[in-house]
C-alpha cells in the first residue's frame, strides 16, 4: 500500500465576531477566517493531499448566520478535487441539530459530515474512526469508540475533540482524552482539535492547532498538518495564516536607545497584518516615557491592531523633569503631589501605576503647549 496524504486541521472558527477589536480589524479578522479555507485547500494540493480532515470547531457558534454556513460550503465545493470531511466539535456539536440538518441539506458532494462515531472509509484500505462531540460538554471519553473494528490490514486513522488528560482545554475544561488513544485504539494516526497551537502528543497523535490564529495565547504562526500515513505517519507543519497575533515584551532603563529598542521588537513587515500587544516594563524618565507615547502613537497605524501595556513601567522624576512641567504654581503642585504618589509604598500598585501615568501625560501635555 503507498502512503496516504491528508491534510489535518481544526478549529476554524468561521463567523466569530471579534468583539472588543475595532470595526476594521473584525471585519479583516473575520473574514481571514472564512480565507483559511482556501488556504486549506492550497496546503493540501501543495503537498500532494487529496482529503482535508477538520478536526471540530469549523463553526465558532451553533448557529452561524445563514452567509457563514453558506460561504463555507460553497468555498469547501469549489475545491472540487478534494474530499472535505467535517467532524462536530464542542462550539458545534451534534446538540446544534439544526446546524447539522442545514449542513446535511446545502453540503456539496465533495463534504463529508460526520453525525455519528461510526467508521468511514476515506479510501480503499484507509479508515477514519471518528469521535464527533455530542454536545459542548460531553463529560465523558468520547474516542472510546475509536477502538471500533475495522477490516484485517485498514489503516486508521482517528480524529477528535478535546483535551487530553495531560492539561485542560483551549476554554479551561478539564481534559478527558487519554494521551495514549492511538495505542489504545490502534490507531496509525490521531488528529485532535481544541488546542488552537499546534502540538505533539505521541509520535502519531497531534493537536493541529487553528490554521488562522485568534488570540494572544499561542505566539507561534498558525499552520496545519501535512501527514503522510505510510508504515507510520510522517508529519509536516505547513504555515497557513493570515495574521499574527504577538506579545512582544520590552524591558527598558533610562539613557537607553529607546526607539531602535522599540523598532527591534516589533514586526518588520507586513505591519498590517500583525496584531500587536507590547508590554513594556523598567524604568524610564519622564521626557523618554513622553517620547515613548508619542513614538507608539505613531507607529500605531501602521498595524492591523496595537496596543502597549505601560502599567509596569516606573517614572523616575528628576528635579530638573518638574521644572519643565513648571517651576511653581498650580502645575507644579499637581505634578509634585503625583510624584509622591508614585513613591508611596502604602498605596496599591494599581494606583502608583496610574498616578506615573498621569505624570508622565501632564508632563507630555506641557511639552506639548511649548513646543
Ligand atoms: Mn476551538
Amino acid at each position: 500500500m503507498s502512503a496516504f496524504r491528508f491534510l489535518q486541521s481544526s478549529d476554524l472558527h468561521l463567523g466569530r465576531a471579534f468583539g472588543g477589536y475595532p470595526e476594521g480589524i473584525r471585519h479583516r479578522l473575520r473574514e481571514a477566517r472564512h480565507g483559511a479555507i482556501a488556504r486549506l485547500a492550497r496546503a493540501a494540493r501543495d503537498g500532494g493531499a487529496g482529503v482535508v480532515l477538520l478536526a471540530g470547531d469549523t463553526f465558532d457558534a451553533e448557529t452561524p448566520a445563514p452567509e457563514t454556513l453558506r460561504q463555507a460550503l460553497r468555498a469547501m465545493g469549489e475545491e472540487g478535487d478534494l474530499i472535505w470531511v467535517l467532524l462536530p466539535g464542542n462550539h458545534d456539536s451534534l446538540a446544534a441539530s439544526e446546524l447539522w440538518r442545514r449542513i446535511a441539506s446545502d453540503a456539496p458532494a465533495n463534504l463529508r459530515a460526520i453525525t455519528s462515531d461510526a467508521p468511514v472509509e476515506l479510501t480503499p484500505g484507509h479508515w477514519l474512526l471518528p469521535a464527533p462531540c455530542t454536545q459542548r460538554r460531553p463529560g465523558r471519553d468520547l474516542t472510546e469508540a475509536m477502538s471500533a473494528p475495522t477490516p484485517a490490514g485498514a489503516r486508521r486513522i482517528g480524529l477528535g475533540h478535546g483535551a487530553i488528560t495531560d492539561f485542560s482545554g483551549e476554554e479551561g475544561a478539564i481534559g478527558i482524552i487519554p494521551p495514549d488513544r492511538a495505542a489504545r485504539s490502534g490507531l496509525d494516526y490521531l488528529g485532535l482539535g481544541d488546542w488552537h497551537g499546534q502540538m505533539q502528543v505521541t509520535p502519531a497523535t497531534w493537536y493541529s492547532g487553528t490554521p488562522e490564529p485568534d488570540g494572544f495565547k499561542h505566539d507561534a504562526p498558525s499552520a496545519a498538518l501535512l501527514v503522510a500515513l505510510g508504515g507510520r505517519a510522517d508529519v509536516a507543519r505547513v504555515e497557513t495564516a493570515q495574521f499574527r497575533w504577538t506579545s512582544p515584551a520590552l524591558d527598558l532603563l533610562p539613557g537607553e536607545a529607546v526607539a531602535a529598542r522599540i523598532a527591534a521588537a516589533l514586526p518588520a513587515t507586513r505591519a498590517r497584518d500583525h496584531l500587536v500587544r507590547l508590554r513594556v516594563t523598567g524604568r524610564l524618565t519622564l521626557a523618554e516615557r513622553a517620547a515613548l507615547e508619542s513614538d507608539f502613537a505613531a507607529r500605531a497605524p501602521d498595524f492591523g491592531w496595537f496596543a502597549a501595556d505601560l502599567s509596569a513601567l516606573a517614572v523616575e522624576a528628576l528635579p530638573h523633569d518638574l521644572d519643565e512641567i513648571d517651576r511653581a504654581g498650580a502645575l507644579r503642585q499637581a505634578a509634585e503631589a503625583l510624584l509622591a504618589e508614585v513613591g508611596d509604598g502604602a498605596l496599591a500598585k494599581a494606583d502608583r501605576d496610574m498616578a506615573a501615568a498621569a505624570l508622565a501625560r501632564l508632563y507630555a501635555l506641557t511639552q506639548e503647549v511649548r513646543a
